[in-house]
């Protein structure tokens, strides 16, 4: 190995291999009660919860550790009020048409349609937004590496801590998602990556069960 600045690893734990069986047994069992939610309470959320989440989010791996990201945390009726407007008229396009028949027909057993009002009713919206250019320092400009998996896994590591804590999550794909740069005030290397919609469920939450249809480990794996 090349020369290079190191520290011993100090803050492995290992468990017993029983130990370890029932830990991954039990995550799996955690991470399945995750769902999809678009019907969300106006119950605020603390926004410590929100930065504890985005921490955990910001340790996910990255190309060149650079860290290409952006999270911003919306919880501005104002701004909330602007993202719903801006996302609906978008969506409301899409779903007249311009997805074509065949997206159309795919997005019928979710029955979900142009009207957004989570947008406005969940305590946060989290937008998540991609730098092609960085590095390690926030005012680097250097080129960044792998950046759409590297926000993609910081993305997932988000989720999983929202839920964790023990709020749902939607993630919301408007299309086209760039409106979201000027109303979160980003800067033009910055691509809007993915809306997360953030908070408690409405009692009246409902799971399409299309969504609940997973794929077995025999569909999704192969041991060699
Ligand atoms: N962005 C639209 C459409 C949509 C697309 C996919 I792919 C989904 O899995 C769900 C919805 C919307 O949010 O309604």
């Amino acid at each position: 190995m090349q020369q290079h600045d190191s520290s011993p690893l100090l803050d492995y734990i290992e468990y017993p291999e029983n130990e370890m069986l029932t830990r991954s047994e039990h995550f799996y069992q955690e991470i399945k009660r995750r769902h999809s939610i678009r019907k969300f309470s106006d119950r605020p959320v603390a926004r410590e919860v929100i930065e504890n989440c985005i921490k955990a989010a910001g340790t996910a791996p990255s190309g060149a550790n650079h860290q290409p990201w952006h999270f911003a945390a919306v919880n501005s009726a104002e701004v909330k009020k602007q993202i719903r407007e801006q996302a609906e008229e978008h969506e409301r396009s899409f779903y007249a048409g311009r997805a074509g028949e065949e997206w159309l027909n795919a997005l019928k057993p979710l029955g979900t349609d142009a009207d957004k009002p989570y947008l406005e009713h969940a305590p946060w919206l989290i937008a998540i937004f991609s730098q092609k250019k960085g590095g390690i320092h926030a005012d680097d400009s250097n080129t960044n590496y792998y950046v759409h998996e590297s926000v993609g896994i910081a993305t997932g590591f988000l989720i999983n801590a929202l839920h964790s804590s023990g709020l749902v999550t939607l993630t919301h794909t408007p299309k086209p998602m760039s409106f979201l740069s000027k109303v979160c005030n980003r800067p033009e290397n910055e691509r809007a990556y993915m809306l997360l919609v953030v908070g408690y469920p409405a009692e009246d939450a409902t799971i399409p069960h299309h969504a609940s249809v997973k794929k077995s480990l025999d569909e999704i794996a192969t041991f060699l």
